[in-house]
């Protein structure tokens, strides 16, 4: 028997998204009608006992005290989806090409110091494997973009983000660089290691029960803007990593995996003066 289908509950519904008022706002409540009613759904179709209501409830609020939403949401592929569908949109207004988007994850601190054409994104207090690169960004014709803002920021060797891991400095591995009159940049910064969502936190304990992994593949995530253009949020991934096509978050795509060139470095002796 279904309750839900039932006069009473439609009703009761239709009450609780405010849908017999005309006050507040029509979409939102034709939202909350539907997430309601999805929820109640879920209730009747697993018979869902209150005691598994209650721990759910109880996992939102956790995961809301130990401020993991933005962590979830990737997980949950979330993230994911909405890119798909940001796609999909300008593809029908017929805006293809460039660099693919993918997700900005919940890691991001606005304000990094910003530089010209070149930066440093480490203070060489950390021992890693010395990193370059550098791009030029440009419009969907190929012309370079001068005065683009390249926002990049990443990882350190253990995985972890300045900010969001307090041993690190202010801003470390973040910065904020100019294109040059050619549109281009360049950094210099440490191999990031990838990311894992701490073992003891309410992300990774919802992947434990669904038999998932909490691991990222190493990557370095980027916001390209410049007046007059749509801003690129996209990441590339350090080829070779184990996790490259088996992100918890779903990130990895296809080009956005350049090819690493690792350089030996001839000893002192034989260095050109
Ligand atoms: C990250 O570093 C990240 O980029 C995403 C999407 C999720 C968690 C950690
Ligand atoms: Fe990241």
């Amino acid at each position: 028997m279904s309750l839900l289908n039932t006069d009473f509950v439609q009703d009761l519904l239709n009450k609780v998204a405010g849908l017999d008022n005309d006050q507040g706002d029509a979409r939102i409540k034709q939202i909350t009608r539907r997430v309601v009613a999805d929820i109640f759904r879920v209730i009747e179709d697993f018979d869902v006992s209150p005691d598994e209501f209650w721990s759910a409830m109880g996992y939102l609020t956790a995961v809301g005290q130990a401020n993991e939403a933005g962590l979830l949401v990737p997980g949950l592929g979330l993230e994911t989806f909405l890119d798909l569908r940001t796609d999909e949109a300008e593809k029908q207004a017929g805006l293809e090409g460039g660099t693919p988007r993918t997700i900005e994850g919940p890691l991001y601190v606005a304000g990094a110091p910003l530089t010209k054409a070149e930066a440093r994104l480490d203070d060489g207090s950390e021992q890693g494997e010395v990193l370059f690169m550098e791009g030029q960004v440009r419009d969907l014709n190929g012309a370079p973009i001068a005065h683009a803002v390249v926002d990049v920021w990443h990882a350190n060797t253990l995985g972890g983000y300045s900010f969001f891991d307090p041993s690190q400095p202010k801003f470390n591995l973040r910065r904020r660089i100019e294109t040059d009159a050619d549109g281009r940049y360049r950094f210099r910064s440490l191999l990031p290691n990838g990311y894992a969502c701490p073992p003891d936190g309410q992300t990774q304990r919802y992947l434990d029960v669904l038999g998932r992994h909490g691991h990222r593949p190493a990557h370095i995530h980027f916001f390209v803007s410049a007046p007059g253009f749509r801003k690129l949020t996209t990441q590339i991934n350090i080829d070779g990593d184990d996790y490259l096509h088996d992100d918890f978050a779903f990130a990895t795509r296809d080009g956005l995996i350049p090819p690493v060139m690792r350089v030996p470095i001839p000893p002192p002796s034989t260095r050109a003066v």
